[in-house]
């Protein structure tokens, strides 16, 4: 790879127009996802009149200026091959594989990964992320319906002839110019695209889905047709009791978390999936149906640290087993109740959050402390700092996914008897084989932007080794 050039376009500038562009589209093909959009964008507005702490919070860490573009996105891949090649076109924008989730716990035959920015100014820029899931076929256990899925997958090629091209002109001259970089987005924007027409007989179709009716949302089509966006919302059970009243329909329960004062983690929510008119290659015109598009909405909280993120999964994992089933319509109200009594145990405060280690932050120079600057002698640790009141902090956004909330967004779209038990799980090895590149760990991401703050603060203070 040559050096970076000068004239070639920040990547996070493809990722920003990129992302632009598919929720353009996406609302053309999805027009209730045009909808959620105007409900959530409302909501966030009376959130923010309402609320002057949310407001102040967003606009010191930044937020507020990421808000209104931010959203995800999801895919479904067949082949290790298409799996790869997803990895470089996202590498274009700037977006890297981060964290590893197995879904098959939860009956899903997938396992996945997270593309996203990395760097704070990068996801300052946009934080545009993907979820990207790799079907397992060796999970398919009639050898006919793999063979056909296998042959299916075989034949196709989801990627553009040009889209390829500024893939490895991108990787070979370290950058793409600005008329390529235009190119380049309708280019790759083709492989998310929608197509009414189905690469299967209806015969066909109706094997695949017999067998899993993700297998043949992935097998069936042309391409990794995105099968959500998700804009991010500031009070997401505003926005699920407001859904009905503009004619969504949303799913029983929040996946994640419970309400709370300090946000942690991520809440999710989505609305049942859309029957689609199709047309298999047997057949006339839409004489066919499928079902595989959604909308989802966020909330993103806190990152929590391994012990956070050790208490959240003890907590989740109590309340469900008090369940004693899955979340559903019948018994959401009581689940509300067991995840709240049980997530008493998390500490509902960012002080206490940020002694106790159960979060990252991001660490910020005050007033006080700028003014204290040549007259004053400051402390020369973390801590001290923050006792006298030279430094603050802010926790940092979770940036990625959960699995067991994935699996629930997963099943709540395939319809919720769609549970199965593998035998064969994680496999994380063969997936960033596929890849052609080991996943980021999340966790030091965190660590790393906590600690470029750490450092930052240090250097306004003229505190040259200042540690946490
Ligand atoms: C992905 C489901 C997971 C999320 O937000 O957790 C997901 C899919 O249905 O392909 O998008
Ligand atoms: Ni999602």
């Amino acid at each position: 790879m040559q050096s970076k050039n000068e004239s070639f376009v920040n990547p996070s500038e493809i990722r920003a127009q990129f992302s632009k562009h598919m929720s353009d589209m996406y609302r053309k093909e999805v027009p209730l996802y045009g909808d959620l959009l105007t409900l959530v964008e409302d909501t966030n507005q009376e959130v923010l009149e309402k609320s002057a702490n949310t407001k102040a919070h967003l606009e010191r860490t930044g937020e507020m200026k990421r808000l209104s573009m931010e959203r995800h996105g999801a895919i479904r891949v067949g082949t290790p091959s298409e799996l790869s090649t997803i990895r470089r076109l996202f590498a274009v924008m700037g977006m890297e594989p981060v964290g590893y989730y197995d879904l098959t716990p939860s009956g899903v035959p997938v396992h996945s990964t997270a593309f996203r920015a990395v760097h704070e100014e990068d996801l300052q820029i946009s934080p545009f992320r993907v979820f990207t899931s790799l079907l397992r076929l060796e999970l398919i256990d009639n050898p006919e319906t793999q063979q056909l899925a296998a042959d299916t997958l075989a034949k196709r090629q989801i990627f553009t002839p040009r889209a390829l091209e500024l893939i490895e002109q991108c990787e070979h001259d370290g950058g793409l110019s600005q008329a390529d970089a235009e190119t380049f987005i309708d280019e790759a924007l083709e492989t998310f695209r929608w197509h009414t027409t189905a690469t299967v007989t209806s015969d066909e179709y109706k094997r695949l889905h017999d067998q899993h009716r993700l297998i043949a949302d992935v097998v069936a089509f042309k391409g990794p047709h995105i099968n959500h966006l998700t804009p991010r919302t500031l009070d997401i059970d505003q926005v699920q009791t407001q859904m009905p009243a503009r004619n969504i329909t949303p799913k029983a329960v929040v996946e994640g978390p419970p309400r709370r004062n300090c946000p942690i983690l991520l809440r999710q929510t989505s609305f049942k999936a859309l029957q689609e008119k199709v047309t298999f290659s047997d057949q006339g015109s839409e004489a066919g149906s499928h079902t595989a598009r959604f909308g989802e909405i966020e909330q993103r909280g806190a990152a929590l640290t391994p012990k956070g993120r050790a208490l959240y999964d003890e907590l989740l994992n109590a309340s469900r087993s008090e369940l004693k089933e899955f979340p559903n319509e019948e018994n959401a109200q009581r689940y509300t109740e067991i995840l709240e009594k049980h997530f008493s145990q998390f500490p509902d405060n960012h002080k206490e959050m940020h002694d106790q280690n159960l979060a990252y932050f991001r660490y910020f120079v005050t007033d006080k402390g700028y003014k204290a600057l040549n007259n004053t002698t400051l402390p020369t640790n973390l801590k001290d700092l923050i006792n006298t009141g030279y430094i603050e902090y802010e926790p940092l956004v979770y940036e990625d996914f959960l699995p067991v909330s994935a699996a629930g967004i997963f099943q709540s779209n395939l319809g919720d008897n769609a549970q199965t038990h593998y035998k064969i799980s994680s496999n994380q090895t063969e997936f960033q084989g596929f890849l052609g590149k080991e996943v980021l760990n999340e966790l030091a991401l965190y660590a790393h932007t906590q600690k470029r703050s750490i450092i930052k603060c240090g250097e306004a203070l003229n505190l040259a080794q200042l540690k946490a």
